[in-house]
């Protein structure tokens, strides 16, 4: 019987970990790489990892989170779309006794126990290193800000939102004239691009665009080529993610700064998960990922150190 029950703990321990995530969708460059990359994590790990893609829905994020619950999941992971509306479901992860941990954007609940931990950026600090940067760079220049926002009710259109109305309160001759949902992606940063353009003179009015990511910056420097303005220069471009395409946009000149996040927010939260398995370490509540801010002097570098990374 002692033989039976060792060889019985040693296929327990060898049985892979079964990990569900619950992911956004595929609205940006950045979200694109993330789940390459968490594939790619999952499997240097010898992890069995499911993902659902919830197409931008909440309701089908609440769907796949139930579905994981049904299955047994040893963990779920959740990129979630918005900040509230999470209570129910996680109260239901709770009770089935699967840990939850959230990843890239936070969430709004009361209770923080209804999830284990967080791998996100901080997104506020985000939004102020942009703002910074622009303030620093008009200098004494008046100078009129269009920003477009995330999706709306996500907890990084929020936060980047408010950090960037901060870092540019260092200088105020920098306002904010127009603030608009792109909703993340380049098709709507374009077209919110060029309704900012029509009105306010053609888009001479504008000395610079925010853009929530770098997607909808990319399609805004679309909207300034197509007024026949020059993106970098006369409209000047900063935004957030770090992407291979902006890095291209500023070896151009054609965008002037972003803040990198990294779309490694898997990885470590399978170590999380895996130490806390294994002996127990409780993980930390939010782990939190760097913020760099990059310009136009290292743009090439770093669109080839993505490109080797196999972003
Ligand atoms: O910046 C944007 C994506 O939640 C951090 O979502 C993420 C953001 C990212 O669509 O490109």
């Amino acid at each position: 019987a002692l033989a039976v029950s060792a060889a019985l703990c040693q296929a327990a321990q060898a049985a892979p970990l079964v990990v569900g995530f619950s992911q956004i969708g595929s609205e940006s460059g950045w979200r694109s790489a993330e789940t390459k990359v968490s594939k790619m994590e999952a499997e240097k790990r010898g992890i069995t990892f499911k993902i659902a893609d919830a197409q931008q829905k909440q309701e089908n994020q609440i769907k796949a989170v139930r579905s994981f619950i049904s299955q047994g999941v040893d963990a779920i992971f959740i990129a979630p779309v918005v900040a509230t509306g999470w209570t129910p479901v996680l109260q239901e992860a709770k009770e089935a006794k699967i840990p939850v941990f959230l990843l890239d954007r936070m969430i709004e609940v009361n209770d923080p126990s209804l999830y284990t931990a967080a791998v996100a950026s901080d997104s506020v600090y985000e939004g102020k290193v942009a703002g910074q940067w622009l303030a620093k760079e008009v200098g004494d220049k008046e100078c009129n800000v269009v920003e477009l926002q995330g999706t709306v009710g996500s907890s990084v259109a929020i936060n980047r939102k408010k950090g960037f109305a901060d870092g540019i309160s260092e200088n105020g001759k920098v306002k904010i004239v127009r603030s608009q949902s792109g909703d993340f992606t380049r098709s709507k940063g374009k077209e919110v691009m060029e309704s900012f353009i029509k009105a306010e003179q053609n888009g001479k009015n504008i000395c610079a665009v925010y853009a929530h990511n770098d997607d909808m910056a990319i399609g805004a420097i679309q909207a300034i080529k197509e007024a026949g303005l020059k993106p970098g220069s006369q409209i000047k471009v900063v935004s957030i993610d770090g992407v291979p395409d902006i890095f291209k946009a500023m070896m151009n000149g054609e965008a002037n700064a972003t803040v990198e996040l990294t779309p490694n927010m898997a990885g470590p939260a399978f170590d999380a998960l895996i130490a806390w398995k294994k002996d127990g370490t409780v993980p930390k509540k939010f782990i939190q990922t760097d913020s760099r801010l990059l310009l136009q002097d290292t743009a090439k570098q770093e669109f080839e150190s993505k490109k080797s990374l196999g972003y």
